[in-house]
């Protein structure tokens, strides 16, 4: 969001409005003003929880937050979301606090923020678009930034198509034909050229990307993939179990591209951890989308890691968060332990019990400060071994006692005789799966 950085949704969209920031050098941040808005039987609190939220997202996204508005209504209204009453004063506020942009923490359609544009003659932005920023600025790896701007072009394709239909009245009418219309066309289509050339060089970055987990799984060893809020502590987690030397930072979404690194255990069994995105309230779909190839880091898993910031007074709704988009992508169900971090910052009565009864398998810690990794450890140990792990066996009848633990243990999908042989495939334990493993057949 620095002037003379334009993202991809600058240079496609707001073209003309950038440069309606008046008095500003060259270099210095932009001045946001931030928008919430308390519906009917909406909290405050709340409200100014997400809107302090909101603050971090725009500071992070290198803008100065200069003024934060709470505007009251029943309900959004169609033409400005907060009104016309609201927006005229949203207008004074900005000429006041000299600000350069407004930020809304509620999704905006495209008529509603370019209305509000027309008014406040400022450039407006939603909460989607400020994440959407952020991933840009902070995408490193070649898949990130084909990710992130795929991304941004689907949000923008229904704002290119009404920035350009509001200027006409009726289809027909004179000035909706002739070179408007023509440029309308013209900027659809090489936007979605761009996005079916993004698609097929994702899904070639894809494949060799699926390869390189292959050939990690092949090496045997089970997956865990760290996920949680943005800014709860992943990558110090990994850090502090692995010295992967990750950045962390207390900025939001410090960490984009997976990084996977494996961790000897105790009983000296291998485990692949992998330090991922982090999710956020009302992740843009878009973003899902587009990550759905570095979010397979968390599909694949065998188990994952729930990083949470117990420390933080929202915890519960961050953990809420965190549910919505694993079951968005199918993995609520995985086998988890939660990590209840931060516990040094802590003031006050622990919520730490109160989190045992809600969540499974819970460990408090400070990744920060090394403690509960011992308990981490033996955990995910604990974890591990009680995985189902899919085999198949060949199994001599002199040794058909394995052959009743298996029932006893695991799930006997079928069952075959051949000479003096037991054939199965079965689902088991992965510390069974270790003991029969002599009898694995190729
Ligand atoms: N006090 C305290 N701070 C912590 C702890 N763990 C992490 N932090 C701090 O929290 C901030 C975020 O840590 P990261 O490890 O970058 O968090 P992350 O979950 O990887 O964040 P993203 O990659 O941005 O989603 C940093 O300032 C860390 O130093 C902890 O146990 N205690
Ligand atoms: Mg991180």
């Amino acid at each position: 969001m620095r002037r003379n950085r334009p993202t991809n949704i600058d240079s496609y969209r707001q073209a003309g409005l950038t440069d309606l920031a008046e008095g500003r050098e060259p270099g210095e941040n932009e001045r946001a003003v931030l928008v919430g808005v308390q519906l009917d039987r909406a909290r405050r609190t709340e409200v100014d929880d997400h809107l302090g939220e909101l603050a971090q997202l725009a500071r992070t996204a290198g803008a100065d937050v200069v003024h934060q508005q709470v505007f009251k209504r029943d309900k959004p209204t169609p033409a400005h979301y907060i009104g016309k009453g609201h927006v005229e004063q949203l207008r004074q506020l900005c000429r006041e606090s000299r600000a350069d942009l407004v930020i809304f923490d509620d999704d905006l359609s495209p008529a509603q923020q370019r209305n509000v544009e027309g008014v406040v003659q400022k450039k407006v932005i939603d909460r989607t678009e400020i994440i959407l920023d952020i991933f840009a600025q902070r995408a490193r790896t070649k898949e990130a930034k084909l990710q992130i701007e795929l991304a941004q072009l689907w949000h923008l394709l229904p704002r290119l198509t009404r920035r350009w239909t509001h200027l006409s009245r009726q289809p027909g009418e004179i000035g909706t034909r002739g070179p408007g219309e023509t440029q309308l066309e013209m900027d659809r289509r090489r936007v979605k050229e761009r996005i079916h050339r993004l698609n097929s060089e994702i899904t070639s970055v894809r494949t060799h990307r699926a390869t390189q987990r292959k050939a990690r799984k092949k090496g045997a060893g089970q997956t865990a993939s760290l996920i949680g809020y943005t800014n709860a502590g992943k990558s110090t987690l990994l850090n502090a179990l692995t010295q992967a030397g990750v950045t962390v930072e207390d900025k939001l979404f410090t960490t984009l591209d997976p990084t996977t690194r494996k961790l000897l255990l105790p009983n000296h069994q291998a485990v692949f951890l992998s330090d991922t995105v982090g999710f956020i309230r009302k992740l843009p779909h878009q973003l899902i989308d587009s990550f759905r190839a570095t979010l397979e880091e968390v599909t694949e898993a065998d188990l994952l890691i729930h990083v949470l910031d117990v420390s933080d007074p929202r915890a519960d709704e961050r953990s809420q968060n965190v549910y919505e988009v694993l079951r968005e992508i199918g993995c609520a169900e995985k086998p988890t332990i939660t990590v209840l971090n931060k516990i040094d910052r802590l003031k006050g009565p622990s919520p730490v019990e109160r989190f045992r009864r809600s969540h499974l398998n819970c460990v408090p810690m400070s990744a920060k400060e090394g403690v509960g990794l011992d308990e981490f450890t033996r955990q995910l140990e604990r974890l591990l071994a009680e995985l189902l792990v899919m085999v198949h066996l060949r199994i001599p009848q002199s040794q058909s006692r394995f052959v009743s633990r298996i029932h006893a243990e695991g799930n006997v999908i079928s069952k075959e005789y051949e000479g003096n042989d037991v054939l199965l495939w079965a689902e088991l334990p992965a510390k069974l799966a270790a003991i029969v493993s002599d009898f694995v057949e190729d």
